[in-house]
């Protein structure tokens, strides 16, 4: 099996339930295993800030689905938690689910990028992802603690009701 990382988003239409509703439906992937999820945290938006700050947070699952089978696995939660899809870079979301990382593998297809395009720079992704894997490496062997040293946690807090 391949441990891999989703992250989810949302900052539309009661973002803590479609999270918590996230993690639910992502228990349910098939071939799967739900390993661990991060706390919930709250986050200022990236890209236009016109809209209301997000939820974040990272799940870890076990997987023998390909990485093609997840992104569809995960593509479908999306659409039955109303994600409607808008042309905006970077708009407002019900809910976002990105495989942020496939085991080591990189992965660069029309539809998915592996390791995420972004992640790097986002400290909505590295701060709930080092919460669950302190010690992990990215495919190209960089630490994630090394990343995470060169980004600031940028109004990223852990949400609580
Ligand atoms: N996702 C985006 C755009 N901006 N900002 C925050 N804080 N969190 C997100 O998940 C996010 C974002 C596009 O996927
Ligand atoms: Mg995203
Ligand atoms: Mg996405």
């Amino acid at each position: 099996m391949i441990t891999a990382y989703i992250a989810i988003g949302s900052n539309l239409s009661d973002p803590v339930q479609q999270t918590k509703n996230a993690i639910e439906a992502l228990k349910t992937l098939p071939q799967s295993q739900f390993l661990n999820v991060s706390s919930l945290y709250s986050s200022t938006p990236m890209g236009p800030q016109d809209q209301p700050d997000y939820i974040n947070a990272v799940v870890e699952i076990k997987t023998d689905l390909s990485a093609m089978e997840l992104l569809n696995s995960t593509q479908a939660i999306e659409q039955e938690h109303g994600r409607v899809r808008k042309d905006e870079r970077w708009g407002p979301r019900t809910l976002d689910l990105d495989i942020i990382l496939y085991g080591q593998q990189t992965i660069d297809n029309e539809r998915l990028t592996v390791p995420h395009y972004g992640m790097r720079q986002r400290e909505f992704v590295l701060y709930p992802l080092a919460e669950i894997a302190p010690e992990l490496q990215l495919p190209d062997g960089v630490s994630l603690q090394s990343v995470l040293s060169t980004v600031p946690r940028n109004g990223l807090s852990i949400w609580r009701a």
